[in-house]
């Protein structure tokens, strides 16, 4: 494959900026261009970079001899000094040389290609790059290291070991009636079971990723912009003491324990005939039935007006809130917290009472692998197959149907680790991963 370079740090003011350069006969262009001299794989050198007797940086340099490569090819990367002058310089220095730029995912693309790494791999790197809930990275790292692909290899043996024992009772079906058909049918129960525990034990990363809505709703005045504001920690909604100073939803977010929320202020729920606040009631309703927590906030002299909040979030969940601790007395009998926004007062119980109430259904214990919507329905296909070729199993005439079906469950497997694709497949994958990996 031809030559490329790319950036594997971001085009800013940075400590150390890293080149990458793949492709077979990069280490011959590099030396011959920038006169680099020979270089043993994987040792670092400090190197003068300098082009047509232009002296360009002091860099650091490394290369890598396929197929002991991250692409699987021979390849370099070149440490400099991390300005943007140098960057752009860099660059152009690239172009001039005759290299072409990498596309997005390309070294990665490559790697998959050279079997480096199986697709789901791939992925795999693609999402810890874009992760932002550092719950994730353990499961995201498991998969990267191997894991995923090793487990779904081991199921494909599986399969394919009893697809053969099936093969065999469809050629010696006719000369014995009650044969191993039963031995078939619980060693096949057995490997479903064992799959559907498997499957059960990896999380959908659209749900792991999604960050938890947590809306503040509850009668005008009670403080609701005010702890909202406490919370994120600066100035984000505006406080007035003039009953129905919020309208729109104002949203924020919120850093805490390695768990990150979107939080939400809304406008007091009140009877009211003004048109614009009446709009911001109304989408405080709507909000409630997107949140996966509310908070009510309240006024101790307000304990009364809470059951209505917790009938409009009926099934969802509601915790309520006694704000202005510094004027009132605490009732912490009827009230889940107590705070005063105003002093922050009981802001860390608050902290910890929101963190209890929406972590823990996305991470739940004995999860091993964070895996795409791609991988969840190749499981959900090949459970299917499974299943079926079960029933076709104990219906102990129908194992042409029974081996078909274990034929595309295997198959189901191979496309989840890139035994087989498509292109448009690939291109989709490596089109969303970011330049120079
Ligand atoms: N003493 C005291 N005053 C508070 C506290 N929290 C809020 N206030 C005051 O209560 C008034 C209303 O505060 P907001 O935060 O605007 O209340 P809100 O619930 O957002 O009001 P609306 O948006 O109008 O529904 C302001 O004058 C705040 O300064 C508190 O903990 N203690
Ligand atoms: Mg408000």
């Amino acid at each position: 494959m031809s030559v490329v370079f790319a950036l594997a740090t971001p085009p800013a003011k940075s400590a150390i900026g890293i080149l990458r350069i793949t492709g077979d006969g990069c280490f011959e262009i590099i030396n011959g261009c920038l006169g680099f001299g020979v270089c043993k794989a994987g040792r670092f050198y400090i190197k003068d970079l300098v082009y047509k007797e232009e002296f360009i940086d002091r860099v650091g340099f490394v290369c890598f001899k396929g197929p002991k490569s991250y692409t699987g090819e021979d390849s370099l990367e070149i440490h400099f000094h991390g300005g943007l002058a140098i960057i752009s310089k860099l660059v152009w220095v690239m172009r001039q040389i005759g290299l072409d730029e990498a596309s997005p995912g390309e070294f990665t693309k490559r790697a998959f290609l050279n079997n480096k790494l199986s697709l789901n791999e791939a992925e795999a790197i693609a999402d810890l790059i874009d992760l932002t809930d550092e719950r994730g990275v353990s499961l995201l790292s498991s998969s990267v290291m191997g894991g995923l692909t090793s487990s779904v290899s081991g199921f494909a043996a599986s399969i394919d070991k009893i697809r053969m024992r099936v093969e065999g009772e469809i050629d010696f079906n006719d000369e014995d009636e009650n044969f191993i058909g039963k031995d078939l049918y619980e060693d096949l129960s057995f490997l479903l079971d064992d799959f559907k525990n498997f499957t059960d034990s990896c999380v959908n990363i659209k749900n792991g990723m999604r960050k938890n809505r947590v809306l503040f709703v509850g009668p005008v005045n009670s403080g609701k912009s005010s702890l909202f504001n406490l919370l994120v920690g600066y100035d984000r909604a505006i406080v007035s003491s003039a009953p129905g100073t919020t309208r729109d939803i104002i949203e924020s977010e919120v850093f805490f324990e390695s768990n990150v929320f979107s939080v939400f202020d809304s406008a007091g729920i009140r009877e009211v005939n003004e048109e614009v606040e009446k709009k911001g009631i109304e989408l405080s309703f709507k909000e409630i039935k997107k949140a996966d927590l509310v908070v009510g906030v309240f006024e101790g002299k307000d304990f009364d007006k809470v059951s209505f909040f917790e009938n409009l979030v009926g099934s969802g969940c509601f915790v309520k809130i006694q704000n202005k601790i510094d004027i009132d007395d605490i009732d912490s009998k009827n009230f889940d917290c107590c705070v005063s926004a105003k002093t922050g007062e009981g802001l860390e119980d608050f902290k910890n009472l929101i963190n209890s109430r929406v972590v823990g259904e996305v991470y739940k214990k004995g999860l091993h692998y964070m895996i795409r919507e791609r991988h969840e329905n190749l499981f959900n296909e090949a459970l299917v197959c499974l299943e079926a070729s079960l029933v076709n199993i104990k219906k102990q005439d129908t194992f042409e149907l029974a081996a078909e079906d274990l034929k595309l469950a295997r198959s189901c497997l191979d496309q989840l680790v890139g035994k087989k694709y498509t292109n448009s497949l690939l291109g989709d994958i490596f089109s969303s991963f970011c330049i120079g990996k």
